[in-house]
């Protein structure tokens, strides 16, 4: 009987032992992927990493989704070292600038010839048709003179020339327009002065760049100007660093980067409103750092007679200067304001100590004759003329050809 029972118990769980094996394989079925895998390898739990041909593209997410403290951020220095400049190959990367290949200097003056002589043909012209009158009365030498006044060539070396051609006319007796023209123009040379060194110090004769500053009353040209000479220097092979030490507007500081960027010049920026000394001696640093030849600093124009903007433009000298000597500093002066940049030069010269003048806007002016009077003024030369607002039209200022253009040949 035990026997009996004994079977029945074995047989009852060998049959609960096999339904629950089925039961649990059923189960499993279910958990496998829906696969076309033989039910025979029901080993395989994961899913291939790349979906094959035929299966479903999608990849089953069956990893437990990270929460975001899980995900490892990288260090601050990691950050530093990589910055995520993740390149968007659709956005395509603006285009090289092109960099122009200005004209030479040489003969310069020579091409703006026409433009000067256009404008100063009163001056010159109308010297020698008076010179030429048959009789030299009082009444002629006061038109001379009127003459010379009118294209602004100042009081005192007005009356100075006059006397001059008045000695020689009368020596001379009888008069060829030959003659005349040669000895206006040994008188205006003369005027003008030949012996000067005009050439802009661009060399400090040290390791470290040439410094100069361009300076001046408002919209006289230093802009311009100091984008100009940019040109020039890179033409002739120099290398070059801009300031842009003019901060009172940032379309200042963009103006002058146009123009370096046209020559490949760096050009060294501060916030608007920032300090023009601090600006000016980063340009020098960077100068020094690049080993470029020539850092030339534009400022912004200040009226001579704002005390507080004249201290400024001192301050910004003296900052640059800790740096080592600046080579040159040079007073833009616009030609059509005549006399009023006579007073001008007094006061700038004696907050920066001038060294050469620039003067502008000879193209659109009849008053040449501002050559003279300011060179009186401060003893210091003419450098350069601007003659036009083209990118090439910035002279180097030669008395023979000046004087040329204003008599004719
Ligand atoms: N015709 C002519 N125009 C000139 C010459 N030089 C400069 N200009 C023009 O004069 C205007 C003023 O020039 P800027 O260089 O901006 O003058 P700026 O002195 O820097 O002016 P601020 O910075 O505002 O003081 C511009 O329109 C120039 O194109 C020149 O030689 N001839
Ligand atoms: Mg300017």
């Amino acid at each position: 009987m035990e026997i009996v029972i004994l079977a029945v118990v074995i047989a009852l769980v060998a049959v609960g032992a096999i339904s629950g094996l089925v039961v649990s394989s059923r189960k499993k079925k279910k958990q496998l992927p829906p696969a076309k895998a033989p039910s025979s390898t029901p080993t395989i739990t994961a899913p291939p990493a790349e979906p094959h041909v035929g299966e479903e593209a999608e990849t089953p997410r069956e990893e437990p989704r990270r929460t975001i403290e899980e995900v490892e951020l990288p260090t601050a220095e990691e950050a530093l070292e990589a910055p995520a400049a993740v390149e968007d190959p659709l956005v395509a990367a603006p285009p090289e600038p092109e960099i122009e290949v200005p004209e030479p200097t040489a003969g310069r003056l020579v091409r703006l010839r026409a433009r000067l002589a256009r404008s100063q043909n009163t001056l010159g012209k109308g010297l020698l048709t008076l010179l030429s009158r048959e009789h030299l009365d009082e009444e002629t030498w006061e038109e001379i003179e009127d003459t010379l006044l009118t294209a602004d060539v100042g009081v005192a070396p007005t009356q100075e020339l006059v006397e001059r051609l008045r000695e020689r006319v009368r020596v001379l007796g009888t008069r060829t327009p030959d003659e005349l023209r040669t000895l206006l123009r040994d008188e205006l040379l003369a005027l003008i002065g030949t012996d000067f060194d005009r050439s802009v110090k661009t060399d400090s004769g040290l390791d470290t760049p040439a410094v100069v500053m361009v300076v001046g009353v408002n919209g006289t040209g230093k802009t311009t100007t100091t984008g100009k000479l940019a040109r020039v220097l890179v033409a002739d092979g120099r290398s070059v660093v801009l300031g842009a030490a003019d901060t009172f507007r940032a379309a200042a500081t963009d103006q002058l980067q146009t123009w370096g960027d046209r020559v490949g010049a760096r050009t060294i920026r501060g916030p608007e409103n920032g300090d023009p000394a601090s600006v000016a001696y980063d340009a020098v640093k960077e100068g020094i750092a690049e080993g470029a030849d020539v850092v030339l600093i534009d400022t912004a124009g200040r009226l001579h007679t704002k005390t507080g903007l004249m201290d400024e433009l001192g301050k910004v000298k003296r900052v640059v200067e800790k740096h080592g000597p600046v080579n040159e500093v040079l007073l833009v002066l616009d030609a059509t304001t005549g006399q009023n940049g006579l007073v001008q030069a007094r006061v700038f010269r004696e907050v920066v100590d001038i060294t050469g003048i620039v003067l502008t806007k000879l193209d659109g002016t009849a008053k040449g004759g501002i050559v003279v009077a300011v060179q009186r003024e401060l003893g210091v030369p003419v450098k350069l003329i601007g003659l036009g607002e083209g990118p090439d039209d910035l002279a180097p200022f030669e008395p023979e050809a000046f004087v040329d253009a204003l008599i004719g040949d």
